[in-house]
């Protein structure tokens, strides 16, 4: 079954075996009849299958019938698996959105579009392009409009294949969006070389964190079925521009190494490689010891060297264009080099140097932190990292999470970038939403990735954005990367939430180009998955935009973090406390007492703010300074400091809880008002979730409320309702079917 492209036609229930045959035949030759003459208006299941790939016909007149003319056939002079792919795409995309087959030609015909490269193509090579697309790289690709032979036609072309398809998304894109393709002239190539998904997927597929059904890699059937989905899943990052993947969780299973494994993780990478991706996994430090009968995993001891050498060898010789390892060591009980008395570079190096015959890469994390160190968490991984810059191997990228504690609604940037100047820093954002409400929350994470990549560092003076720490250009690094905790599961919908879609989506582009804005990858998402009614555009960009400060105010207003619930991380627990790891609680973080709240990390406090360079240390170092955004998160404040509105801390955040959960109201009526133009099947789907995000956005809210009221001793300000539940009753619930819970039969 399906394809991306399927439409399937929603099933009719009608049970033929409860009739005689007559009856039956009958029937069915009615129905045939009506369904033949009403099929204009079949009605398709709209089940998000298709993500933003959707290729709907266009139905304003005007627009669908310039294309028709500008785009005609597709000249395709020699083939190659990639650009058979592109050719099939646009073939698609025009059957859908134009409703017309269109041909592939080998001659010139007006409104030909002509794909290839220089080498495959005589009509491109003889364009006199050849300096244009010096610049482009392996990935980039040139659109432009051009009369030849007296028709005009559109190219689109590249140095190498990859560059043809990236280029016939683009232009399919322009189409969805209902761009002009007249004039076009369009040169682009990605801003960071490795764009990733990191799949946090176990082998007995389930997904850790994972909020949207199992693993998509089916083990069991692999290498021999080869689900459509895994094209279907290509298709969709290829469309975006990722072009890796790394199967695996980061907390480690050394059986992905062995033999059998391989062969499954070979059928995979043939899936994928046409489409520009390559495979990457996550290597289990202690593998040598797991799997290769060592007695010691000691990156320095030269039998371990040599095992992983044999092993990176091994793997080639099955995955030719494997892509390398992501490993996270020594961090949440995860064994590596410390265990050996040995340090990150020691144990990233081991690795490195096994890949770099090969070509491979290891993306090192820098995601370290223990309770057993007497230090401020956020501190922890500056602290252990910066002294290593410079020892990394050449093919080593140091993959640091946004910020510095974990993926929370809101944290400032990660106080490792710009401060490892000789070493490739790698950006891990998370897509799957473990601390933003799940699959069940609508919140679109653009604004929050571009909140970090447009943060100053100061690192070589004003302009020194982390963007330009990971693309490489502030310290002239060629090694770059990207990667986003994939939201991927094996839902029907992919990503649980519709709206989830578009997380997936704002990673891709925004690892093409950085400098995108939250509300032009919105735009486009929504023209291509929903609808191109500009009451929909409007309507949902507005919704998506404010969704994520939305939903900072009803989960960790002000700059408090880290204060859900315990291990499944669903719903509030601010009350956390006395758990075996300190940094693992609640009130580790938000520090309230009866004099106020929030956590310094100023010079008088714990001094993490001292990682940053001066510039920005200035921006928060004082309550009276500080951005109210990152307020708790650099400083302890009174209950009676007088925010910028007037009003009191207390106050304040009494304010900000209340906003945030009655604005989840304001997006249900905003989806609400715009009924008619979505699918029923969507329309439902979405309106029972938000329903879902508004009570847990109440209950966000009494609960922090109520217990911050315990430190705070004040009112919960006039205007604002009471809670309808006691304190007792928030702490006294449990959940036993969230996410994640090992349920205990
Ligand atoms: C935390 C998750 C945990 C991950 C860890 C990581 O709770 O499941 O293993 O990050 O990134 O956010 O390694």
């Amino acid at each position: 079954m399906s394809r991306l492209n399927e439409k399937e036609p929603i099933r009719n229930t009608f049970k033929a075996p409860l009739y005689n045959m007559i009856f039956t035949r009958y029937f069915l030759r009615v129905f045939l009849i009506a369904l033949f003459c009403t099929s204009a208006s079949v009605v398709y299941s709209e089940d998000g299958y298709r993500l933003w790939m959707r290729y709907d016909k266009i139905t304003t007149v005007a627009v669908a019938k310039k294309y028709q003319s500008l785009a005609t056939s597709v000249l395709l002079e020699k083939e190659s698996a990639t650009f058979v792919i592109a050719q099939k795409e646009l073939q698609l995309a025009l059957q859908g959105l134009l409703q017309t087959t269109i041909p592939v030609t080998k001659t010139i015909q007006p409104g030909a579009i002509v794909l290839g490269t220089a080498s495959s193509s005589s009509i491109i090579s003889s364009l006199g392009i050849s300096e244009k697309l010096k610049a482009l790289g392996k990935e980039g690709f040139v659109i432009f409009s051009v009369v030849i032979k007296n028709k005009p036609c559109t190219v689109i072309a590249a140095n190498h294949d990859i560059g043809v398809l990236y280029g016939t998304f683009h232009f399919i894109r322009l189409l969805q969006t209902q761009q002009s393709i007249e004039k076009l002239s369009v040169v682009s190539k990605p801003a960071i070389g490795h764009r990733l998904l990191n799949h946090w997927d176990n082998l007995d597929r389930t997904v850790e964190r994972g909020y949207a059904g199992f693993s998509l890699w089916d083990w069991h059937k692999l290498p021999d079925y080869i689900d459509p989905r895994y094209i279907a899943y290509a298709r969709a990052n290829a469309s975006i521009g990722i072009n890796g993947t790394v199967l695996t969780n980061v907390n480690a299973n050394a059986q992905v190494l062995t033999v059998p494994y391989l062969k499954k993780v070979a059928a995979l990478a043939n899936v994928f490689r046409p489409y520009g991706i390559k495979v990457y996994l996550t290597a289990r430090f202690s593998a040598p010891v797991e799997i290769g009968g060592l007695t010691t995993a000691d990156p320095l001891d030269s039998a371990v060297q040599a095992w992983w050498k044999k092993k990176v060898d091994e793997i080639y010789t099955y995955i030719p264009d494997f892509g390398g390892f992501l490993v996270k060591a020594n961090s949440e009980g995860q064994p590596g080099p410390q265990n050996y008395d040995r340090n990150h570079a020691d144990g990233a190096n081991v690795l490195a140097k096994a890949l770099a015959p090969h070509n491979g890469i290891v993306m090192w994390r820098a995601f370290v932190y223990s309770n057993e160190v007497p230090e401020d968490r956020a501190k922890q991984a500056y602290n252990e990292f910066k002294p290593l810059d410079g020892t990394f191997e050449k093919n080593v990228l140091v993959q640091v999470k946004n910020g510095p504690i974990d993926f929370q609604p809101r944290e400032p940037f990660h106080p490792l970038f710009g401060a490892m100047p000789k070493t490739p820093l790698m950006m891990e954002f998370q897509l799957t939403q473990e601390y933003l409400g799940f699959a069940t929350h609508l919140v679109y994470l653009a604004p929050l990735f571009k909140e970090c990549l447009d943060a100053d560092t100061y690192a070589k003076g004003k302009g020194s954005t982390v963007s330009r720490v990971i693309d490489g250009s502030l310290e002239n690094h060629t090694l770059t990367g990207i990667a986003g905790v994939a939201n991927i599961g094996n839902d029907r919908n992919w990503t649980g939430h519709p709206f989830a879609q578009a997380n997936w989506y704002a990673l891709g582009r925004l690892a093409w180009n950085p400098s995108l804005s939250s509300e032009t990858i919105a735009e486009e998402w929504i023209r291509a998955t929903f609808s191109n009614n500009e009451n929909v555009v409007s309507t949902l960009k507005n919704v998506m935009l404010a969704s994520r400060e939305v939903t900072v105010r009803y989960m960790t207003p002000l700059g408090l973090h880290h204060i859900m619930g315990w291990n499944h991380h669903y719903g509030p627990g601010p009350w956390i406390k006395d758990k075996p790891r300190a940094d693992w609680t609640s009130v580790y973080y938000h520090q309230a007492d009866s004099l106020g709240i929030g956590f310094n990390r100023t010079a008088t406090g714990s001094k993490a703010l001292l990682q940053y360079t001066p510039e920005v240390q200035k921006i928060y170092s004082t309550p009276a300074d500080c951005p109210e955004e990152y307020l708790l998160w650099f400083n302890h404040v009174g209950w009676n400091h007088r925010m910028k509105s007037g009003r009191t801390l207390w106050d304040e955040l009494c304010h900000h809880y209340y906003a945030g959960a009655d604005s989840v109201q304001w997006i249900q009526q905003q989806w609400d008002s715009i009924h008619n133009h979505i699918d029923e099947e969507r329309y439902q789907q979405v309106k029972a979730l938000l329903a879902i995000q508004y009570q847990e956005a109440i209950w966000w809210r009494n609960a922090c409320v109520l217990y911050f009221q315990t430190f705070s001793k004040r009112d919960i300000p006039t205007g604002l309702p009471k809670p309808d539940q006691s304190l007792d009753y928030y702490q006294s619930l449990e959940f036993p079917f969230a996410p994640g819970i090992k349920p205990k039969w």
